[in-house]
């Protein structure tokens, strides 16, 4: 094979790499434990007050998240402690895939 052959089979593998990984990166799903403290059904948005998330790096805090499905709301009320599972997407929002009061 040409140097230039190998190197251009080495640059794509090296790009595949890559995007394999922050595609991976992008569907981690990280588990919370929290207190809802507010509901806006109208934006879709949840505030829950969480304790510390070690798989994203997060001290604990208070926050909205966006939900993936409106009706994840009906399952939860202001005042619940509960068990939440999220993804960061791309453009670092917080999306809750899962949630569940305690
Ligand atoms: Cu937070």
């Amino acid at each position: 094979m040409k140097l230039k052959t190998i190197i251009t089979l080495l640059m794509v593998l090296l790009l595949t790499g890559i995007t394999a990984l922050s595609v991976s990166a992008a569907r981690q799903t990280h588990h919370g434990i929290g207190t809802v403290t507010a509901i806006d059904n109208k934006a879709k948005k949840i505030e829950l007050k969480h304790g510390p998330i070690k798989s994203i790096g997060w001290m604990g805090m208070k926050m909205f998240f966006a939900v993936e499905d409106a009706e994840l709301l009906d399952e939860v009320e202001v005042g619940d402690k509960v068990d939440f599972d999220f993804i960061e997407t791309r453009d670092k929002r917080y999306v809750i895939t899962d949630i569940e009061a305690q």
